[in-house]
């Protein structure tokens, strides 16, 4: 380590203003004026992330999501294109906050090399790239320099959407290797994804033009060059598309803001029966919806796409007979799992359970904690209700479907879907593009329209709220975000609420991306939900 370089580097990096960074479920994000130091440190964390992987590449993605377009953020992808571990989170934490000086930056290095006992002698490779925000460039800038101050090699991608930088670098990582996932470029990404659908939908009648909405963001360039490869295979119509003008992102559109707000973008005429999707400032998550004749609006978000998925891939598995090899030398039928959070609706949990009786398993909310627990299974479905997330197939699982062959044309008709799904479905993290596909190859699939499957099962009303608390960190979530220990005594309060209500359900969690505290209800009618939210909002505040 050479901290004569370090310092050296660190002075045009200076942090200054006394804000306190915190490595959150999302990485850092902030207003991106304050992020300038915070790059600088992360550069030197993912070199020393990449020694201790001997010199496996790690990525770093700069992004603030579907969040307003004078934030920005950073997080570090793991070699295999997952989130960055906990343990490391708190280094992250530390590093960002020691850029006040060079003796405490060069203390924490050192005392991060010392508790991991990382070789300084290994390389470090790191792939960077951004979302369209207007401060982004600058950023990667900064976090050039921290790499470069520890002797890292860094490659800038430019412009990507989330899921294609953790695409590239697990593509990097397993090249050579029995699970190699691909050429990491942006043009293999697409031809991967676009192979894969046009496979699995051969033959089918086509379904009618999905609108996409682009959130004025990443994906609505990468949606142009996907749909290039996607030919006659797909059709679509794309809207919010402006990545140039300022203020546009995500401003009344995207995935979030149709979730949250029930509502079609602004930016899109939907006729009623129309087929409409918006994907989110980073292109990692998706939700779709339509409005009925009497202009009802209906969204298809992330629970349904899971349902939606798990259904088919269970179809597909029973008709294609698959068995799959276990450590006993045993071989027993594919076990598919479901992953969600305490955000889905209490109905798809029921059908889930009852209807298509798959297990489901409850983790924290942020897609580390569902990615782990998906990998329990052959298959394992997660999706966070807000549209993020994707599917996992297990190596013995892919290799139940390589080998099997099928005794009917209908059995090898379905191991030849799923072996196209293992291809289709971006298994390094949840991608707005591929989910997009993969819902549209069951639908053309299974010939159903968004009705059809939006009436797989009924949500209960919910609404969801946030308060501003004056110390978020009083709120400590237990049984996966279900339940508050702390502040004392208040989980027995709306407990208390939630049990005047018929299907009343109520929890409270401090956001890990924004200052506030998220309140979320559901009951049977829409007018309990509203009084049973707000009525936990008052208590809260
Ligand atoms: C982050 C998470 C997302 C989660 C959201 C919750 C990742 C990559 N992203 O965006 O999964 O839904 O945070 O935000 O993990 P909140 O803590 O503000 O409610
Ligand atoms: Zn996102």
């Amino acid at each position: 380590m050479d901290s004569s370089k370090i310092s050296a580097a660190l002075s045009a990096h200076l942090h200054t203003n006394g804000t306190v960074f915190q490595y959150g479920t999302a990485g850092f994000r902030m207003d991106a004026t304050l992020l300038d130091p915070v790059m600088f440190s992360v550069g030197l964390l993912a070199v020393l992330r990449s020694k201790s992987h001997k010199g496996k590449t790690i990525g770093v993605m700069v992004t603030a999501s579907h969040n307003p377009e004078k934030d920005n953020g950073v997080k570090l992808v793991e070699p295999l294109g997952e989130m960055l571990v906990q343990s490391w989170e708190s280094y992250a934490t530390k590093l960002a906050n020691a850029t006040t000086s060079a003796d405490a930056i060069l203390a924490v290095l050192d005392s991060i090399v010392k508790a991991e006992s990382i070789d300084l002698s290994q390389p470090a490779h790191i792939v960077v790239a951004r979302d369209t925000r207007p401060s982004g460039q600058a950023l990667v800038a900064s976090l050039i320099d921290g790499v470069q101050a520890l002797g890292g090699h860094i490659k800038d991608y430019g412009l990507f959407t989330t899921p294609q930088l953790h695409y590239v670098v697990r593509c990097i990582n397993t090249a050579g290797t029995a699970s190699a996932y691909g050429e990491p470029t942006e043009e293999a990404y697409y031809e991967k994804l676009a192979n894969a659908f046009k496979k699995i939908t051969d033959g089918y009648p086509r379904l009618s033009p999905l609108l996409i909405d682009g959130a004025n963001g990443i994906g609505a360039p990468a949606m142009e060059k996907l749909g290039k490869y996607l030919g006659d295979s797909f059709s679509y119509q794309l809207v919010n598309k402006d990545i140039d003008s300022r203020g546009k992102l995500n401003f009344d559109s995207g995935a979030d803001f149709v979730k949250i707000k029930q509502t079609k973008p602004l930016g899109m005429d939907l006729a009623p029966g129309q087929r409409a999707c918006s994907l989110d400032g980073d292109a990692d998550r998706i939700v779709f919806y339509f409005i009925e004749q009497d202009n009802t609006f209906r969204l298809l978000d992330g629970d349904k796409i899971a349902t939606l998925a798990a259904d088919f891939i269970m179809d597909l598995a029973s008709s294609a007979e698959i068995l799959v090899q276990r450590d006993d030398g045993s071989r027993t039928p594919l076990q598919v799992g479901l992953v969600q959070t305490a955000y889905a609706n209490g109905s798809s949990t029921a059908y889930v359970k009852d209807t298509l009786k798959v297990p489901v398993v409850f983790t924290p909310t942020g897609v580390k904690h569902l990615h782990h627990a998906a990998e329990a299974f052959d298959v394992g479905v997660y999706f966070e209700a807000n549209g993020h997330g994707t599917v996992l197939f297990s190596p013995a699982a892919i290799h139940a479907f390589k080998s099997s062959t099928g005794s009917t044309p209908a059995a090898a008709k379905s191991i030849e879907a799923l072996r196209c799904l293992t291809d289709l479905i971006n298994q390094a993290v949840g991608d707005a593009l591929s989910d997009m596909l993969l819902v549209e190859a069951v639908l053309t699939y299974q010939q159903k329209s968004f009705s059809k499957w939006n009436s797989d099962y009924t949500d209960l009303p919910s609404r969801q709220e946030k308060v501003k608390v004056a110390n978020r960190g009083d709120f400590v979530p237990i049984k996966a975000d279900t339940e508050l220990s702390h502040p004392l005594g208040l989980q027995g309060k709306i407990n208390e609420e939630v049990a005047k209500f018929s299907k009343g359900r109520c929890f409270v969690r401090p956001s890990g991306t924004e200052d506030i505290v998220r309140v979320y209800a559901e009951a049977a009618t829409r007018d309990e939900t509203d009084r049973l939210c707000y009525t936990v909002c008052g208590i809260v505040f």
